[in-house]
């Protein structure tokens, strides 16, 4: 092993890992036999919503905790895999009472509620399409994902309603049904929703669930691209057998065990492992509704027991900066596998977690398309500091090159740099691009789907990360697109022209920094850019505006006009500025 293997915690007595010998278990995995594992059959019919949740009560599992929601208070509501059969149960009969027909897309923009999970799953077992929306867009972002995705039912707060969807609801031809959780029970209704909760109480808690297959849409995630507009990512519902499977082997679940998933489920992560992957392990699913606070972490860690902690890059710099006098204030005896996602791990984080918690962090590599992780340090054996792991069983991952004939082939020396591929024939790959077959297509050269990832892999496998293929920003683990960004910037008057870029960010990883160009006549001043960065954040949200507008006289172009944000950021970072041959202006 390299210099950089740090030993895992050991499993506690009487528990033994899922993946104990990764030679072996890459030998032996199938998909059939992990789809047989999930379902105990061969039934045609699969469905993410009964394997989570219909499937432990089945088994006599329905009074365990499946989650516990906490509140800013520290109010704990506890719901047993029961009383989640029973709310979705209610849900699904809801949408039928509406007229919602199988397939049509359900959407959230809620927080971290139990309602999100009865919508999700209820949604999931009617046979709906389920989209979550992340609560922190603006109006922006939330028209085009709703416009995109064909939403019909729409399941939001109150406020969120007024905030950001009443304005463009009018735009919204295919919006049927928009459902209000109220916060309180005084709160009015606004005009054209209806009470989520009444809804529920009138239905059935009887239900039974459609007979889907394994092939037929589940989910709706939306992912950003370089150009264009967000894409909408479908995953059917035999992504269910590569979330349990990957829960197992590399989060490692085991029923009734503790479990927190701090990602939002406005992300694939929320969902995948914030709510399916462990339900259907049967364990407790911890759920804080607040935001980030290391001390307020730090005792859910510890007043919980959580024994598994998935968790992201960005928190854990935070909890670094916090310091460790803060995470020695508590002990986590229960704690014994803390895992990340979604950005680079740098291997002084996952030294850190040595230091604080007397145990690595395990990175973890997937996308939004991939449905579920591709690669990890597993939780048996050690850790190797600053890499994301080797390939999961089943799973058949290399580095690639375009050949000169315009071919992709598997690079075969170690520590070359390439692009990441997968082979398709994982049951949780993306099924499509919505309403966009030719970019799907796009995605799949000679028998490989292409991730759009630079890495290197070591002569043991484990895959190293170098950075994107593309101008996809990440920052504080969500996924931007610059032309969204750009898009709403020139909505501006002021504005002629937009580019975005990610420049480092020593917590969020990347942040957004856009270089405007005015239109003739309109004078740069320090109002004007405010006035154009408090544009940005009510049309984007705060998470996706710009954190920085640098006003530029002449963006740089290529001859046919389009911008060159690699130019951007070389200037930006002071790095070479590469061939410049198509620069609009060079001679
Ligand atoms: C699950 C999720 C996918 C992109 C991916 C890559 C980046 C994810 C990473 C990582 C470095 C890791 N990414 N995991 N980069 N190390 N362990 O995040 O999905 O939002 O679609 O983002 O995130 O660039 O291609 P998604």
């Amino acid at each position: 092993m390299s210099e950089h293997s740090i030993a895992s915690r050991a499993a506690p007595p009487g528990l033994s890992h899922h993946l104990a010998d990764y030679a072996a278990a890459r030998r032996s995995f199938t998909w059939e036999h992990a789809r047989l594992a999930l379902t105990g059959g061969s039934d045609p019919r699969l469905n993410i919503a009964y394997e989570a949740v219909d499937r432990q009560v089945q088994r006599g599992c329905g009074v365990w905790l499946a989650a516990r929601f906490i509140d800013r208070a520290g109010v704990r509501v506890d719901l047993t895999y029961s009383q989640l059969q029973r709310s979705c149960a209610r849900f699904a009969n809801v949408l039928g009472a509406l007229g919602i027909g199988r397939g049509a897309a359900v959407a959230t923009l809620l927080g971290r509620t139990p309602e999100l999970f009865t919508v999700a799953l209820g949604a999931l077992k009617a046979g709906n399409v389920f989209c979550p929306l992340f609560s922190a867009f603006g109006p922006e972002p939330l028209k085009t994902r709703l416009m995109l995705g064909h939403i019909q039912v729409l399941v939001t707060t109150a406020t969120f309603y007024r905030r950001k969807v009443e304005g463009i609801r009018a735009l919204l031809g295919e919006l049927r049904q928009v459902l209000i959780v109220r916060e309180d029970a005084n709160e009015a209704l606004p005009a054209g929703t209806t009470d989520f909760a009444e809804l529920l109480r009138e239905a059935s808690e009887l239900f039974q669930t459609a007979a889907t297959r394994d092939t037929d849409v589940a989910l709706l995630h939306f992912t950003s691209g370089t150009t264009g507009m967000p894409k909408g990512v479908t995953l059917t519902h035999a992504a269910v057998i590569a979330q349990h499977a990957t829960s197992e082997l590399v989060l490692d679940l085991h029923p009734q065990e503790v479990y927190w998933c701090t990602a939002d489920p406005g992300w694939v992560t929320g969902i995948a492992y914030g709510l399916i992957g462990p339900l259907t392990c049967a364990v407790t699913m911890i759920v804080d509704r607040e935001e980030f606070d290391p001390q307020r972490w730090y005792q859910i860690l510890a007043e919980e027991h959580v024994n598994v902690w998935y968790t992201a890059p960005t928190a854990i710099r935070m909890l670094m900066k916090a310091g460790t006098e803060l995470t020695r204030a508590h002990q986590y005896p229960h704690l014994r596998l803390m895992a990340s996602v979604g950005e680079p791990l740098n291997a002084e984080a996952v030294i850190w977690g040595v230091q604080a918690f007397g145990q690595p962090f395990h990175d973890t590599w997937w996308q939004t398309e991939t449905g579920a992780i591709m690669i990890a340090n597993f939780a048996a054996g050690e850790v190797v500091a600053g890499s994301m792991g080797r390939a999961v069983p089943g799973i058949d991952a290399a580095v690639v090159r375009r050949t000169a004939a315009g071919g992709i082939e598997a690079i075969d020396s170690p520590d070359e740099v390439g692009e990441i591929a997968l082979r398709p024939g994982w049951p949780s790959m993306f099924s499509g691009y919505l309403d966009n077959p030719e970019r799907y297509r796009a995605s799949f050269h000679d028998g490989w789907y292409l991730a759009g990832d630079l890495a290197r892999r070591d002569r043991e496998g484990y895959f190293w990360f170098i950075g994107r293929a593309d101008d996809v920003i990440k920052s504080s683990g969500h996924l931007i697109s610059p032309f969204e960004v750009e898009s709403a910037l020139m909505q501006h008057p002021a504005v002629a022209q937009a580019a975005v870029i990610g420049i480092p960010d020593p917590i969020a990883g990347q942040a957004v920094k856009a270089f405007v160009e005015l239109k003739s006549g309109v004078a740069p001043d320090e109002a004007l850019r405010l006035k154009i960065l408090g544009h940005a954040r009510h049309l984007l949200g705060a998470a996706v505006a710009p954190r920085e507008i640098a006003f530029s006289q002449a963006l740089p172009r290529t001859r046919s006009g389009k911008i060159m944000r690699r130019l951007l950021r070389a200037r930006e970072l002071g790095l070479p500025e590469g061939d410049l041959s198509t620069l609009e202006g060079e001679p």
